[in-house]
């Protein structure tokens, strides 16, 4: 009888618990996963929209469908076009003086010739740099990591931006997957 006493007792507790909230991804497709249909990869230069949502910046990118292993579903991106040196950029709301969390998964192509990259991120007049070393990673493993960045918003959007800071290599660069913005406490 005690210890169904107990039971009754911690069971409306247990169901009051708060869950652990799930912070909005502020970003859409932020794994690349939207998109035209393509075979293995195709290139995109500046001003494209091939991949939903995104605008892609500088020079060329390529989006790669299943070609290495993704971070994150099928989808991710090279930085680095067919040939170009790239980015992408999205827009989103913000709040000004509010912080925000960029969070990201890197690696390298891992058909180049220089392992080592290098990528920077933006949002607004922000920036932060970022290097992976991509030596004796494989497309079946490209050794993705999770990466992450803080910026507080200056105005009522803003526009993020993921590009390479590379000048070598120009067809096989930084790779880039699941992509998310959340608002901090
Ligand atoms: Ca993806």
């Amino acid at each position: 009888m005690r210890a169904t006493f107990v039971c009754l007792l911690l069971a409306p507790c247990l169901i009051a618990a708060p869950a652990p909230r799930m912070k909005p991804n502020l970003l859409k497709n932020g794994s690349f996963e939207e998109g035209r249909k393509i075979n293995s990869y195709f290139n995109i230069n500046a001003g494209g929209t091939d991949v939903t949502h995104w605008v892609v910046t500088r020079g060329g990118i390529d989006i790669v469908d299943r070609y290495w292993k993704a971070a994150h579903g099928n989808r991710s991106i090279d930085l680095h076009g067919s040939p170009g040196f790239g980015g992408v950029q999205q827009t989103f709301k913000t709040t000004p003086e509010k912080k925000y969390t960029v969070t990201f998964s890197l690696a390298a192509n891992p058909d180049g010739s220089f392992p080592k990259k290098t990528m920077g991120v933006s949002a607004g007049k922000q920036s932060a740099e970022f290097a992976f070393d991509g030596t004796g990673k494989t497309l079946q493993n490209p050794g993705w990591v999770r990466k992450s960045w803080t910026f507080t918003a200056t105005d009522k959007e803003t526009t993020l931006e993921l590009y390479t800071l590379m000048k070598n290599d120009d067809a096989c660069g930084p790779l880039i997957d699941d992509v998310s913005v959340t608002e901090d406490d």
